[in-house]
């Protein structure tokens, strides 16, 4: 992707990544959306992996329409397209990038990566962003590997400009040091979804704004 096109500057600026998750969710996943929205949260990522549903999708997509927030899902290209979402979220396979790119055309396609070897080549062949993970030891994805560490962020960061957003294992308490590492943004699905998820997502924000290089 083009530094400094539109698409570019509008992942570059997302503060605090969303993404839901049902199991962890105290009040249901709908009002978790309306609840980040509200704190101004700018993107907001559908994660359902064992039962993905149009319904659902369609329903999160009206939200964020309507607050004019990046609305994308994870993994189900086919989902994304059937309810017009602006992008997805996928893992390391190259097929499913490769098809995916092709379906969505000028959607964005976020990438995952583990080091600067996988940023390098996510950025060469198209993708729109990077997530980083996991930065720290995390509960919420059983099968997350090896935390990769904040020392992980600075190579990430001397090896790409695509937008960086830093996951697994994140909390107000370590967040400042990521973002001062050089990641654009972060995802925090535990510690927002244990406590009161606006008033969460606020304070992730603030804590970005201050910290972002
Ligand atoms: N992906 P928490 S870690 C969805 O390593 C997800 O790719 C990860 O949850 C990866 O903020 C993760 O509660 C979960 O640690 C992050």
């Amino acid at each position: 992707m083009q530094k400094n096109s539109p698409k570019w500057q509008r992942l570059k600026s997302i503060d605090f990544y969303f993404i839901t998750d049902s199991g962890l969710s105290k009040k249901g996943i709908l009002d978790d959306v309306r609840e980040a929205i509200k704190a101004g949260c700018k993107i907001i990522q559908y994660r359902e992996k064992n039962n993905p549903n149009s319904n659902e999708a369609l329903k999160l997509k009206k939200l964020c329409d309507k607050g004019n927030v990046i609305f994308l899902i994870n993994d189900d290209v086919e989902l994304a397209v059937s309810v017009g979402a602006d992008g997805v979220h996928l893992g390391q396979e190259d097929m499913k990038y490769r098809s995916a790119r092709k379906l969505l055309r000028n959607k964005i396609i976020g990438l995952t990566v583990h080091n600067e070897k996988e940023a390098v080549k996510a950025e060469k062949i198209g993708a729109d962003y990077i997530g980083l993970s996991p930065i720290f030891k995390t509960s919420t994805k059983k099968d997350a590997g090896k935390p990769c560490g904040i020392s992980m962020i600075r190579k990430v960061r001397k090896k790409t400009n695509l937008p960086i957003v830093a996951i697994g294992g994140i909390t107000k308490q370590n967040i400042s040091k990521v973002i001062m590492a050089g990641a654009d943004s972060a995802v925090a699905i535990s510690a927002v979804l244990k406590a009161d998820v606006k008033k969460e997502v606020e304070d992730f924000i603030r804590i970005i704004k201050e910290n972002r290089l």
